[in-house]
């Protein structure tokens, strides 16, 4: 099943990367048997390269952003249940007994995706790919949330928001047309739904002047209070992100659904957030001591790229075996896109 990982330029796609990839290596291996990833060569290549450089206290660097243009990875999970299905389908769930998910990264200021927004027709294959998502991640960077709403981040972002905004439209509306077209055909499905999760990036890089008017203290809620996190992502994307979340809450529009966002938070500890100083030169991350755990690991959000790499084992296992079965058969190899 297709999925799309959306972001802006300089958001932190390629840092988000690199620590979902390490996220994986380290969780997956205490997980292995119901937990696969896998990704194209070069993806891999620059995935891990981002994340040795990272465990050099460096942010991807200025050369590895320009070969990093095409990012696909694979996340697969054991199936939940498969009683139900046909023998046939069984045999071939036999075989293939993981629910996989299939991210690209996106970048929404790039070319394809700004030709599409104005014209609204989908010419591109990169297009073409990011409206069969049934999984939408959107990367929110707070880095660039002020509360000076004259500045040029201040509308940079209320730019942002309405891009994504549209392009969740589209999804919809492709969506709809893609579940007719299938029932057109006799194939029995429900209603389309959409998942979408919102990843707020460069969480460290939130200003105070923001957190204060906002009345939100810094710091997440943890993690198991769901409810509590969720106001808090909220609380920023009133203001940030406002289309973005009124369309996310619209309910069914056109028969299509979005399920409930997911809300994750990332950061990496750098040595000028921790000196709350502006930065001379690029920051520097800031290590975790040498453990058993990792040799010498970027200090960042580990548990919430965990909770993303679970909380997409649910929605894996949730989209209906029609739509994923009928999407082995139509799907050519996905097209690596740009991140
Ligand atoms: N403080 C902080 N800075 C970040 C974080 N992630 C990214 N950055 C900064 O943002 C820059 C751009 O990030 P990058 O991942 O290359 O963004 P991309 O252009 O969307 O791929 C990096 O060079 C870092 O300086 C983070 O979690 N915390
Ligand atoms: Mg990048």
């Amino acid at each position: 099943m297709p999925a799309a990982i959306l972001g802006d330029r300089a958001c932190g796609k390629t840092t988000f990367l690199g620590l979902l990839y390490a996220a994986q290596v380290k969780y997956g291996t205490r997980v292995l048997d119901s937990f696969r990833f896998h990704a194209p060569l070069q993806s891999l290549r620059l995935m891990s390269q981002v994340y040795e450089g990272m465990k050099d206290s460096r942010f991807p660097g200025a050369t590895l952003k320009d070969e990093m243009t095409h990012i696909s990875f694979v996340f697969g999970y054991r199936k939940a249940v498969s009683g139900r299905l046909p023998m046939y389908m069984k045999e071939r769930n036999w075989v293939h007994p993981f629910a996989k998910l299939n991210f690209a990264a996106y970048d929404v200021s790039g070319e394809d995706v700004q030709e599409f927004i104005d014209s609204g027709v989908a010419a591109s294959p990169i297009i073409q790919q990011l409206l069969k998502s049934h999984v939408v991640v959107i990367l929110v960077d707070c880095s660039k949330m002020t509360t000076e709403i004259d500045s040029p981040q201040f509308k940079h972002m209320l730019k942002y928001d309405s891009e994504v905004a549209s392009l969740l439209v589209s999804l919809q509306t492709y969506k709809r047309q893609e579940f007719s077209r299938m029932r057109s055909q006799g194939v029995s499905v429900g209603d389309p739904v959409i998942y979408p999760a919102i990843v707020l990036s460069k969480f460290d890089s939130l200003r105070d002047d923001v957190l204060v008017k906002l009345g939100l203290h810094r710091g997440v809620p943890a993690g198991d209070q769901k409810r509590k996190r969720k106001e808090y992502a909220e609380a920023l994307l009133r203001v940030f992100l406002p289309q973005t979340l009124s369309q996310l809450r619209g309910g069914k529009v056109a028969g299509v659904n979005f399920d409930q966002a997911a809300y994750f938070f990332s950061w990496v500890r750098t040595e000028t957030s921790e000196a709350g100083m502006a930065p001379v030169g690029p920051p520097r991350i800031v290590r975790k001591e040498f453990s058993a755990e990792g040799g010498a690991e970027p200090d960042f959000s580990y548990e919430d790229y965990v909770a993303f790499i679970e909380h997409f084992r649910s929605v894996a296992n949730k989209v209906p075996d029609e739509v994923v079965e009928r999407e082995n058969v139509q799907q050519s190899q996905p097209e690596p896109v740009p991140a």
